[in-house]
């Protein structure tokens, strides 16, 4: 870090940013790095990498354990797992999804030549509306796909209700939700099955991985012939399947990120509260809520700039932060439906998703995790602060560029 906390950069060439290497959003959390070597000495000693090997095994088992569900299924990938989820649950026809989330929770459906119908949102979570979802549904939808975006839980039990009244498959893409609970159970328990992504920028991180978790026995059998290709022993293969096996590396990884949950947790939430506590009072400015009463694991430090009040837009000011070397994003922007294929298959779905298009103009996620202390935080904010304060100039000097 320079010390440096204002917006010069955007007005005099060649001025140091506030951060000498770029603060990116998503570094990676490591936990017991020494413990992590030896795991993985040990992998490459054994020469055992692959096909269901005894680490991950050791994963999957201390994760259920973790999450309290009868099945946690390892696989290579968070879009992987979606797919072969979806799959396994017979989804086809129709499904709805939210438009705002990664592109790979639409991409997994449209990938099996299911066509995601976008949901819009509650502008309060985030996560798709139960009541909005309740009206898309056609004689073609077959299931529901909630999102727990940043790890706020959908409304699981308006959710739950319709997918039973109206004889619908529910699956929830937890990819952000590793280590959260909703009403004091763990996410990974609620709908037919809910999938974790393990990507390096992921709370919980296998380098990449992901995962499926269910209580539901004849599902869970059905999902892991589906990640190793329909092997049910030796030579004897007796359904259509792919490879989406984890490796023993990731597996190690896994295991050591699952021993350090509580430090991780406690790094994101006294980040989260010194954000909260220096953006304070800042018109326009509003950092995201969790319920704390449950368990959050903080990953997503996400800011929305109403520019009515703030005077300034999301996009300005992720043009201060990026001068500075703070490379924060604008997730999940401009959202999926806008984006290929979706945007030409549905050019008017903008015109349901209000809620949604409003929201992905205002989100800003902040670095957060083990790669910020607190000396970046209050930089960081203060960087924030003078860019708000600074608002006219700002705009000048970007529209000058
Ligand atoms: N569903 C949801 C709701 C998801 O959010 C995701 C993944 C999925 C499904 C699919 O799960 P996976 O198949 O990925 O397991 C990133 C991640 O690649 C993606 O996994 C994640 N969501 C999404 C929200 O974020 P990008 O396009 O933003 O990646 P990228 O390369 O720009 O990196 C993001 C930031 O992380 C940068 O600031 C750099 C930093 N980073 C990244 C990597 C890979 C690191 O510091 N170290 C690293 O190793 O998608």
């Amino acid at each position: 870090m320079t010390g440096k906390t204002t917006f010069q950069n955007l007005a005099v060439a060649g001025a140091a940013p506030a951060f000498s290497e770029p603060l990116h959003v998503g570094r990676p959390n490591i936990g017991n790095r020494a413990r992590l070597m030896e795991r993985i000495e040990a992998v490459i000693d054994s020469r055992w990498y692959s096909n269901n090997g005894p680490r991950v095994q050791e994963f999957e088992q201390e994760a259920a354990r973790l999450l309290g569900v009868k099945h946690f299924i390892a696989m290579c990938n968070g879009t992987i797992a979606l797919e072969i989820a979806i799959r396994a649950l017979g989804f086809k026809g129709e499904v709805i999804v939210p438009s705002f989330t990664f592109i790979a929770t639409p991409h997994s459906l449209q990938w099996q030549e299911i066509t995601p119908v976008f949901c819009d949102i509650d502008p309060l979570t985030h996560n798709i509306d139960p009541v909005a979802a309740e009206k898309l549904i056609t004689p073609r939808t077959t299931g529901i796909i909630g999102v727990h975006v940043w790890g706020r839980p959908c409304n699981i039990t308006a959710l739950e209700d319709l997918a039973r009244r109206r004889n619908l498959g529910l699956l929830f893409d937890a990819s952000h939700a590793f280590g959260c609970s909703s009403g004091g159970k763990m996410i990974g328990s609620f709908g037919q099955a809910e999938v974790f992504s393990f990507h390096a920028t992921k709370f919980l991180n296998t380098f990449e991985g992901g995962a499926v978790a269910t209580s539901d026995d004849d599902l869970a059998h059905r999902i892991r012939l589906m990640k190793n290709f329909g092997f049910a022993g030796y030579d004897n293969v007796i359904y259509p399947g792919t490879n989406g096996k984890m490796t023993e590396m990731s597996a190690v990884m896994g295991i050591t990120g699952l021993e350090s949950i509580g430090d991780f947790i406690a790094v994101n939430r006294r980040n989260y509260h010194q954000y909260a506590a220096e953006l304070a009072g800042l018109p326009g400015i509003d950092i995201n809520v969790f319920d704390e009463s449950e368990k959050c694991n903080f990953q997503y430090l996400t800011l929305e700039v109403d520019e009515s009040r703030a005077g300034i837009c999301r996009d300005d000011i992720v043009s201060v932060l990026q001068a500075e070397n703070i490379l924060a994003r604008r997730y999940f922007y401009p959202g999926c439906h806008n984006m290929e294929p979706y945007k030409s298959f549905f050019p008017n779905a903008h015109l349901i998703l209000p809620e949604t298009t409003k929201i992905a103009a205002r989100i800003l996620v902040l670095p957060t995790g083990t790669a910020v202390g607190e000396a970046g935080v209050s930089t960081i904010c203060q960087i924030i602060r003078t860019a708000v304060a600074n608002a006219p100039a700002v705009r000048n000097s970007l529209s000058a560029r």
